[in-house]
C-alpha cells in the first residue's frame, strides 16, 4: 500500500454513491482531498472502487452545490436563513393541510435517501407527523415488486432473498447489469471478480437480457429476451422444475406447492418460446442446469421489476429458488442478519413489514404498498381537481421530473402547485419548481453507516465512518432539517408541550449516531448477544475503520419468517390472481409480435448515477452516452446510420437522439439511458447542461404500470422511430 505523503491525513469510509459499499481511502492535506483510492484493508471490497468514487471529491467541491437555503422570488433565487426557511416551510405545509386536508401535501423520497444514514433514521418520523396518503418514493419506479413479493411470501418487505454469490455454482440473472450498476439488491463490491470466481469454481453465469450487456459479455451464456415477457420464461422454468420439486428442509413450513402446480401446468416452454424469443429447448436445458447444479440461484433486478408483470416476475424468481431447493441454503438465495437489524430488530428501529392495498389512489385507484402510493399517479393527483387534490409537495433527494414515467407531465404539474419545498443540494429539473430549497452538506460532511445496504448484502458486514470534514457552521445535515420540520409541524398543530420539547431535544442530542449505537447494541451482534467485550456498538465500529466482517449468510428459516404461523407462502392470493392478467396478455397461441414495432428499454452506464451526477466533469468526458441504441437491421430498415438523429415518438412524448447502431440490442428493441435531459430553463448545473442529452422518461408512459402494484413499467414502451428532419 502506498504510504501517505507527509502531513497527510488518511480517512477511511464506505462510498455511499451506489449499493456496493466499497471501502475508500481518502487522503487529505491542508483540508483538501489529494487522493481517493480503494481501501485494500476493507475485508469486503478488498480495494475495489469504480470511477464514481473519485467524484466524492468533486461533489464536495462543486461550486454549484447549494450551501444555504434558497427562496424563489420574482427576481430569482435569494439566500434565506435556516430559521426563516424552516419556519416558512412548516407554516405553509401546516396551513395547506389545515385548509385542504392532510392529503393535500405530498412527499416524494428519492434514491439517495437510502444511502444517507440520517435520512433513513429521521424520515419515518416526519412521515408520521405529516400523515398524508400522498406519500411517494423511487420505490415504485424500482424495487416495489421485490418488496411486495417479500411481504406476501415471507411476511416482511425487507426479507428480500440475496444471491449467495461467493458460494453459488450457477448464477442465472435476468434484467440486471451489475457490471454497470455495481449490483443492486445484492450489495457485492467488485461483481466482476465475484462472477469470474464462479466460473473459476467450474460454475456458470447465465444472463437473460434484451441487450448483450457488459455483464452478458463476461457470462458463459447470454439469451436475448423480448422485453416484458420474463414472467412467461420464469413460468416455463417453474413448469419444468415442478416435475421434481426439491423443497427439502423448507417442506415442513411451506404452503402452496399444489396451487403452483395447477397454475404452471399450461405454461410450457413451448408456450413461452414465441413471445420471449427463447427456444423451448434452451428453457428446458436451463431448468435442468438449475436443478442439477450443486447450488444455484435465480436473480432478477430492475429489468424484471419495472415491467407490466414485475410483481409476478419477482414472485416467480423466489418460487424458482424455493422449488429448486436453493432458498435459504448456501450458494442459493439467502437472507442477511444485519448488525442494525431493520427486519427483526426492536420495533421502534425496525422498518414496517409492509402492507398492501389497504387504500387506493384517489384518481386511478392504484393500491398503496407500505403506506406509499405509486409515483406514476403523482402528476394526475396534482392535476385532477377535487377533494384530496395534491396542492403542495416536499421532495427529499429526488428528481422525479427525470426519473418517473411521463416526467414531462410531472414537470408541468409541479409548476401548478401552491407550494413546493425540496431538500436537495442541487437546483435541478425538479427542484427548480420549489419555492424553497433546503440543501444538506456533502456526503463527506456526515457520518455514514449503510442502514439499508447491510440488509441487502451478500455477506454480513458492518462499517461506520464519522464525517471527514466538519460541516460549515451554517450547514444543516439532512436529519436535522427533517427533525426541525417535524418539530415545527408538531408545535403548529398541537402547541408546544413539555413532552414534545423533551422528545425533540432528546432526538437532537442523539442524532443518527446515537440511534445507530442503540440499534447496534440491541442487534444480533450487540452487547446482549456477544457480551460486553465482543458486542458491537458504535464505539466498537469506530475502532475498526475498515469495517468488520460478520461472516457469510446463514440459513435462518423458519425462525426469521414474519408470516402467520411462520409459514412460507408460495402462492399468496394477490399474486395467484394476477396470473389471469398474464394469461390474457399472452393467450396460448399468441401471434409473434408485429414486425416494425420497436420496444424501448433503458440502460445504465458505469459513470452515470441516475440523474444527479452529470455535473461532475470527470464523469462526463469521452463519447456522449445518451444515444439511441438500435440493431443494424432495424437501422437499415429505417434508413438510419451511426450518429444520425432519430425522432422517437411514444404515446406521451417525442424527442430526438443520435443513433448508435449495434447488434448489442435485440432486433426490434431500442435503448436509451435514463437520467439525462438537463437542458431546461432555470437549472443550475453548468457541466450537466453541456452534456444535457434527452430524458427517456419524456417517452415512458405513466399509464403503463404493473397493474398489480402500480410499479412503473419502463421496459418495452412501444415507440415509433423515424429520421429527424434536419432543420
Ligand atoms: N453506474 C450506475 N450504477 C447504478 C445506477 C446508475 O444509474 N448508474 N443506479 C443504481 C440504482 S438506483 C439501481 S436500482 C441499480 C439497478 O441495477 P441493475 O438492475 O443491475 O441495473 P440496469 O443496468 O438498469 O440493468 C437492468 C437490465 O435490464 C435489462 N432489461 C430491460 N428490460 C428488460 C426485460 O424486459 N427483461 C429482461 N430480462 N431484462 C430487461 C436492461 O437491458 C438492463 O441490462 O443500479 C444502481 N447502480
Ligand atoms: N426509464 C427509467 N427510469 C428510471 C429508471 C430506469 O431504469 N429507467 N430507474 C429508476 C430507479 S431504479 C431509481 S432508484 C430512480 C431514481 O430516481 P430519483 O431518486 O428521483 O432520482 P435521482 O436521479 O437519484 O436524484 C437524486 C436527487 O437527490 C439529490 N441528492 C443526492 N444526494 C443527496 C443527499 O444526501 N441528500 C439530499 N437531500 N439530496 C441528495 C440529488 O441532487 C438529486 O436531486 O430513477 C428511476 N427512473
Ligand atoms: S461501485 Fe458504487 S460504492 Fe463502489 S466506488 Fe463505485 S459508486 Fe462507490
Ligand atoms: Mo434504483
Amino acid at each position: 500500500m502506498a504510504s501517505p505523503a507527509s502531513g497527510a491525513q488518511i480517512h477511511y469510509r464506505a462510498c455511499n454513491l451506489c449499493e456496493a459499499m466499497c471501502g475508500v481511502r481518502i487522503e487529505v492535506q491542508e483540508g483538501r482531498i489529494t487522493s481517493i483510492r480503494g481501501d485494500e484493508e476493507d475485508p469486503f471490497s478488498r480495494g475495489h472502487i469504480c470511477p464514481k468514487a473519485v467524484a466524492l471529491k468533486d461533489l464536495h467541491e462543486d461550486p454549484e452545490r447549494l450551501r444555504q437555503p434558497m427562496r424563489r422570488t420574482a427576481s430569482g433565487w435569494e439566500p434565506v436563513s435556516w430559521e426563516a426557511a424552516l419556519d416558512e416551510v412548516a407554516r405553509r405545509l401546516h396551513e395547506l393541510q389545515g385548509a385542504r386536508g392532510r392529503d393535500a401535501v405530498a412527499v416524494y423520497l428519492g434514491n439517495p435517501t437510502v444511502h444517507n444514514t440520517g435520512a433513513m433514521l429521521f424520515i419515518p418520523q416526519l412521515l408520521r407527523t405529516l400523515r398524508t396518503r400522498n406519500s411517494y418514493s423511487a420505490t415504485s419506479v424500482d424495487q416495489l415488486p421485490h418488496l411486495l413479493a417479500a411481504h406476501l411470501m415471507f411476511g416482511h418487505q425487507l426479507m428480500v432473498p440475496i444471491p449467495d454469490l461467493d458460494r453459488t455454482g450457477y448464477f442465472l440473472a435476468l434484467g440486471a447489469n451489475p457490471l454497470a450498476s455495481n449490483g443492486s439488491l445484492m450489495t457485492a463490491p467488485d461483481v466482476r471478480a465475484r462472477l469470474r470466481a464462479i466460473q473459476q469454481r467450474g460454475g456458470r453465469v447465465v444472463i437473460v437480457d434484451p441487450r448483450r450487456t457488459e455483464t452478458a459479455r463476461i457470462a458463459d451464456e447470454h439469451l436475448f429476451i423480448r422485453p416484458g415477457t420474463d414472467a412467461l420464461f420464469l413460468f416455463a422454468l417453474l413448469h419444468e422444475l415442478l416435475q421434481r420439486p426439491r423443497l427439502e428442509r423448507l417442506a415442513p413450513f411451506t404452503d402452496g406447492v399444489e396451487v403452483l402446480r395447477e397454475l404452471a401446468r399450461d405454461f410450457t416452454p413451448e408456450r413461452a418460446a414465441a413471445p420471449t424469443g427463447i427456444p423451448a429447448e434452451d428453457i428446458r436445458r436451463i431448468a435442468r442446469e438449475l436443478a442439477e447444479a450443486p447450488a444455484a440461484v435465480c436473480y432478477g433486478r430492475v429489468g424484471t421489476s419495472t415491467q407490466a408483470f414485475g410483481g409476478l416476475c419477482q414472485w416467480l424468481i423466489n418460487v424458482i429458488n424455493v422449488v429448486s431447493g436453493n432458498l435459504d441454503r448456501e450458494g442459493g438465495a439467502m437472507f442477511t442478519l444485519p448488525a442494525f437489524d431493520l427486519v427483526g430488530g426492536p420495533r421502534a428501529l425496525a422498518s414496517s413489514r409492509g402492507g398492501f392495498a389497504r387504500w387506493r389512489s384517489r384518481v386511478r385507484k392504484l393500491p398503496e404498498f407500505s403506506s406509499e402510493l405509486p409515483v406514476a399517479v403523482l402528476a394526475e393527483e396534482i392535476l385532477t381537481e377535487g377533494e384530496g387534490q395534491v396542492r403542495a409537495l416536499l421532495t427529499f433527494a429526488g428528481n422525479p421530473v427525470l426519473s418517473t414515467p411521463n416526467g414531462g407531465q410531472l414537470d408541468k404539474a409541479l409548476a401548478s402547485l401552491d407550494f413546493m419545498v425540496s431538500i436537495d443540494p442541487y437546483l435541478n429539473e425538479t427542484t427548480r419548481h420549489a419555492h424553497l430549497i433546503l440543501p444538506p452538506p456533502s456526503p463527506l460532511e456526515r457520518g455514514h453507516y449503510d442502514v439499508a445496504f447491510h440488509v441487502l448484502a451478500i455477506r454480513n458486514t458492518a462499517r461506520y465512518a464519522p464525517a471527514l470534514f466538519e460541516p460549515a457552521p451554517e450547514a444543516m445535515p439532512d436529519w436535522r432539517i427533517l427533525l426541525e420540520l417535524q418539530h415545527r409541524l408538531e408545535v403548529l398543530r398541537r402547541g408546544s408541550s413539555l413532552r414534545g420539547t423533551l422528545k425533540y431535544q432528546a432526538l437532537k442530542r442523539l442524532g443518527p449516531e446515537g440511534i445507530l449505537d442503540i440499534g447496534l447494541r440491541a442487534g444480533p451482534y450487540g452487547l446482549r448477544a456477544r457480551g460486553l467485550r465482543k458486542g458491537l456498538s458504535l464505539s466498537a465500529l469506530r475502532r475498526e475503520p475498515h469495517g468488520v466482517d460478520l461472516g457469510p449468510l446463514k440459513p435462518c428459516l423458519p425462525q426469521r419468517l414474519f408470516t402467520q404461523g411462520k409459514r412460507l407462502q408460495l402462492a399468496p392470493a394477490p399474486l395467484v390472481e394476477d396470473v389471469r392478467r398474464l394469461r390474457e396478455a399472452f393467450p396460448e397461441h399468441a401471434p409473434t409480435p408485429a414486425e416494425g414495432e420497436l420496444l424501448l428499454i433503458g440502460r445504465r452506464h458505469l459513470r452515470d448515477n441516475n440523474s444527479w451526477m452529470h455535473n461532475v466533469p470527470m464523469l462526463m468526458s469521452g463519447k456522449p452516452r445518451c444515444t439511441l441504441m438500435m440493431h443494424p437491421e432495424d437501422a437499415r430498415a429505417l434508413g438510419l446510420g451511426e450518429g444520425d438523429e432519430a425522432l422517437v415518438t411514444s404515446r406521451v412524448g417525442q424527442l430526438t437522439a443520435p443513433v448508435s447502431v449495434t447488434d448489442e440490442v435485440m432486433r426490434g428493441v431500442v435503448s436509451l439511458p435514463h437520467g439525462y435531459g438537463h437542458r431546461r430553463e432555470g437549472v443550475r448545473l453548468s457541466v450537466a447542461t453541456k452534456h444535457a442529452g434527452v430524458s427517456l422518461n419524456d417517452l415512458t408512459d405513466d399509464v403503463r404500470v404493473d397493474e398489480l402494484c402500480g410499479n412503473a413499467a419502463f421496459s418495452g414502451v412501444p415507440v415509433r422511430v423515424t429520421r429527424a428532419s434536419s432543420t
